[in-house]
């Protein structure tokens, strides 16, 4: 039921869990952890005890919480005017529009809310495209994921997943999807050849939920070019990986690919509310006509407000090199202690997307246990598929923050192994 452990005794901390368990579904089984405010790479219980957020809601916050520029953007546009929908035009709309699409290189950009909208805009998009302009007979059209990949919760995004606690007594699912081994191009390949109703290849430059998986170097310039060359859209979801997190602004910016279809989110708003985006040139976004797509919420004035801030912010504040340079000392040090450490099977990442893999299997409590250990030093992380601890704090970290972290980290570890 409920975990309990030394830093939770607490009465607040208990209270606000034991509420949460008693009237809320439970879908979700957090660590037990209450956050009450945040700051950057900082966030405090309402215990008063500070951490370092080293999950930044998976990935979400990379600008660091509350970042005053953004804050303030938004309320400023918070009292000016919040929603319109798109029955009428709203005067920040354009503008967000034009700077994401100079700002990313698109001719034309779709805005949704949360990632996973972002996900069905971009398959949608695809299918459109797929009869209007590749020629694929009515309703044949099929799109390709790859093993491991996660674009969120909704039915379609379930549709293509490999993990049964996303998928068990959901069905049935989505037709017309296919699925193909990751960081596999000659299954890609094959897959490509036998089947001309192929219109698209959905996936994440680095698998975020799969454990941070990161793909060979050429992979993602071999998934261009057999796009390219079956005329099938390579659709990047950088939903995680985007925005400064890996290092670039984009990870697609590592192999120096341009995707069809790119799908943006958490990020984007630096936290602050749900907004995501599809971009594409002409020909594939304006397959999708007036009243065949759209959503209440999609493009609202407050959401252009903040995405056009947090997207200056992470310029104006060097993130992604920073996101680079934090990542590169992370991953030395957790190198350095994978030396000493026969519980650490793997150091991986990019940037400040990173991941250590325990020699466990995916049933064993180890990583759990490491994580309520670094909890209790100031530390939050979370374990992923139940052997994985993904870390991945705000790209505003620095490096005497990051050496803090390090030490937690490492601390732990050592202690477990004895
Ligand atoms: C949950 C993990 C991360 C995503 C990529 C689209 C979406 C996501 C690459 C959808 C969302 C989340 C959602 C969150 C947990 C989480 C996650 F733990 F599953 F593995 F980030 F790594 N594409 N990722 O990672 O975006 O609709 O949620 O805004 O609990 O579902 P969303």
């Amino acid at each position: 039921m409920i975990h309990s452990t030394e830093t939770t005794s607490g009465s607040a901390t208990q209270r606000v869990i034991e509420t949460e368990y008693r009237y809320g579904a439970h879908n979700y089984k957090p660590m037990p952890v209450v956050l009450s405010r945040g700051e950057g790479v900082y966030v405090w219980d309402v215990e008063g005890k500070q951490y370092l957020d080293f999950l930044s809601a998976y990935s979400a916050v990379s600008q660091g919480h509350c970042h005053p520029r953004i804050v303030q953007a938004m309320i400023e546009q918070a009292q000016r005017l919040t929603l319109t929908s798109r029955a009428f035009y709203n005067d920040r709309l354009g503008e967000c529009e034009k700077y994401l699409c100079e700002y990313f290189g698109y001719d034309k950009v779709l805005m949704m809310n949360s990632g996973v909208e972002g996900g069905e805009t971009a398959l949608k998009l695809t299918r459109k495209w797929a009869y209007k302009v590749k020629g694929i007979p009515q309703d044949q059209a099929k799109t390709v994921y790859a093993e491991g990949n996660f674009w969120g919760r909704t039915l379609a995004a379930i549709s293509s997943s490999t993990d049964p606690s996303s998928t068990n007594d959901y069905g049935p699912f989505m037709p017309g999807y296919e699925i193909v081994p990751y960081n596999d191009l000659n299954a890609l390949e094959d897959l490509f050849r036998k089947d001309p109703h192929i219109a698209g290849y959905m996936v994440e430059p680095i698998q975020g939920e799969a454990g941070v998986r990161v793909p060979d170097e050429g992979y993602l310039k071999g998934v261009r070019e057999l796009c390219t060359r079956y005329n099938v859209l390579f659709i990047a979801d950088e939903v995680q990986t985007g925005i400064g997190r890996t290092g670039k602004r984009l990870a697609c910016d590592w192999e120096g690919v341009k995707p069809d279809i790119l799908v943006l989110g958490k990020a984007l708003s630096g936290g602050t509310m749900p907004v995501s985006a599809a971009l594409a040139d002409d020909e594939i976004m304006l397959t999708i006509r007036p009243g065949e797509h759209g959503s209440t919420y999609g493009g609202n004035p407050l959401a252009c407000a903040v995405t056009i801030e947090a997207l200056r912010v992470v310029e104006d504040e060097r993130l992604a090199d920073n996101a680079q340079q934090m990542g590169q000392i992370f991953r030395s040090r957790m190198e350095a202690l994978q030396q000493q450490c026969s519980l650490i099977e793997q150091v991986r990442g990019k940037g400040l997307l990173n991941a250590i893999v325990i020699n466990d299997t995916e049933e064993s409590p180890t990583a759990m246990q490491l994580c309520l250990n670094m909890m209790e030093k100031g530390l939050l992380c979370k374990p992923t598929h139940g052997n994985k601890i993904r870390f991945a704090p705000p790209l505003v970290i620095n490096e005497a923050q990051m050496d803090q972290a390090c030490s937690i980290i490492e601390e732990a570890f050592i202690k477990f192994e004895k």
